[in-house]
């Protein structure tokens, strides 16, 4: 009968000495493999007397189990050893700067809503959001657009189907429902932009479906006419990136202000495909705004009496088309790969008024 003890004492030498799995491998299959030495002497018991069964199984037992303890200690130090040398190998420098060709670019309306955050914040703007879903009271009849009114006919609305909740919704039309929902919720003064996502039925080449847009509101006591051009004033300056603008103001109708006005800006668009700014015989329409309505301040809990307000709307999308030159609207969601390789931004380029927005 074999030296149990001396037989062991080998086989986990041999097992301690494995360099790899594949080594170790193969010592599970010479001893505890269907032809191994471990499993020729176990397969001896059947022809042993009980007496020696009783005094030697033990032993061949406790043999197998030693190995194969031995072989699943290895296995675990040599995987722990694998992966510590590939972790050493395989180094990534974290504060390398990335390729190029292989990272993607910030779409140009990510880039020009950062922008116009970054000047918005210098003027001591915050951002107020609200949901696309809107309540229709807040997108229509709090805005002094009562069902029924003509006004509404004013924006072609995507109509969501009615809820168990029994308050009617729409997709908004526009960003103005986010006036509502910050004066029901804070006390003047105010001073907020609502940058986001607006939808109306319509599609040509200067019309999307789904569209951007950025509120700006202002609510305090002896606000007037003069601080809403100053303030459309600075942002145009600060985002066409130019000191000398001319703006016009014409009059306008919406029913959420009044007076309404509508701004223009200088431009000269004589050379095909190039458009100037401050010079020239064209006028580029910038978007609506107007002194908060009375009725409107009295919806959402303000007294007219003591507080006034500015706001204006105007198109994110048209005014990176503007900016940046895309001609068709369209482009911007067709999730094109080539367009955004071409229109996009550099990740890392983050818009500040220091250090230049659109770099
Ligand atoms: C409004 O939406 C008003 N809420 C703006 C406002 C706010 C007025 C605060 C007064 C006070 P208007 O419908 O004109 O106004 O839209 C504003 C801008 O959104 C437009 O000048 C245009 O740039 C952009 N716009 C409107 N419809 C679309 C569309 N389908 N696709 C792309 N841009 C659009």
């Amino acid at each position: 009968m074999a030296d149990i003890a001396s037989l062991q004492s080998e086989i986990l030498a041999t097992v301690a000495g494995a360099a790899d799995e594949a080594a170790l491998e193969a010592v599970r299959v010479a001893t505890l493999g269907k032809k191994g030495s471990v499993s020729a002497l176990l397969a001896t018991m059947g022809s042993l007397s009980p007496d020696e069964r009783k005094f030697q199984g033990p032993k061949f037992n406790g043999l197998r189990d030693a190995v194969t303890e031995a072989i699943t200690a290895r296995k675990v130090r040599l995987a722990d050893a694998a992966l510590d040398a590939r972790l050493a190998s395989e180094t990534l420098d974290v504060t390398l700067p990335s390729r190029f060709e292989n990272s993607g670019t910030v779409h140009p309306i990510s880039q020009v809503l950062e922008e116009v955050v970054a000047i918005f914040a210098e003027l001591g703007f915050g951002v107020a959001e609200g949901p696309d879903v809107e309540f229709d009271d807040y997108n229509f009849t709090r805005l002094n657009i009562p069902p029924d009114h003509p006004a509404r006919q004013m924006q072609d609305t995507f109509y969501v189907a009615a809820q168990a909740d029994g308050d009617s919704h729409v997709l908004r039309t526009h960003t103005s429902p986010v006036q509502v929902r910050t004066m029901l919720n804070a006390k003047p003064p105010i001073r907020v932009i609502s940058p986001g996502r607006t939808y109306r039925v319509d599609s040509d080449a200067t019309h999307s479906p789904m569209f951007h847009q950025v509120e700006a509101l202002v609510v305090d006591e002896g606000i007037h006419l003069g601080h809403l051009k100053w303030t459309v004033e600075q942002f145009c300056k600060a985002f066409f990136e130019i000191d000398q603008i001319e703006l016009r103001a014409r009059p306008s109708f919406f029913p959420f202000t009044e007076p309404s006005l509508e701004w223009d800006m200088r431009c000269d668009r004589r050379t095909p495909g190039k458009i100037t700014f401050g010079t020239g015989n064209d006028w580029l329409e910038l978007g609506g705004s107007g002194m908060v309505h009375r009725k409107v301040l009295e919806n959402c809990g303000i007294d007219p009496t003591k507080y006034q307000g500015f706001a204006f709307g105007f198109g994110l999308d048209r005014m990176a088309m503007l900016k940046y030159g895309m001609p068709d609207i369209r482009s911007f969601f067709e999730s094109d790969l080539r367009w955004l390789k071409h229109y996009g931004f550099q990740p890392l380029d983050i818009p500040t008024l220091d250090g230049g927005l659109s770099r």
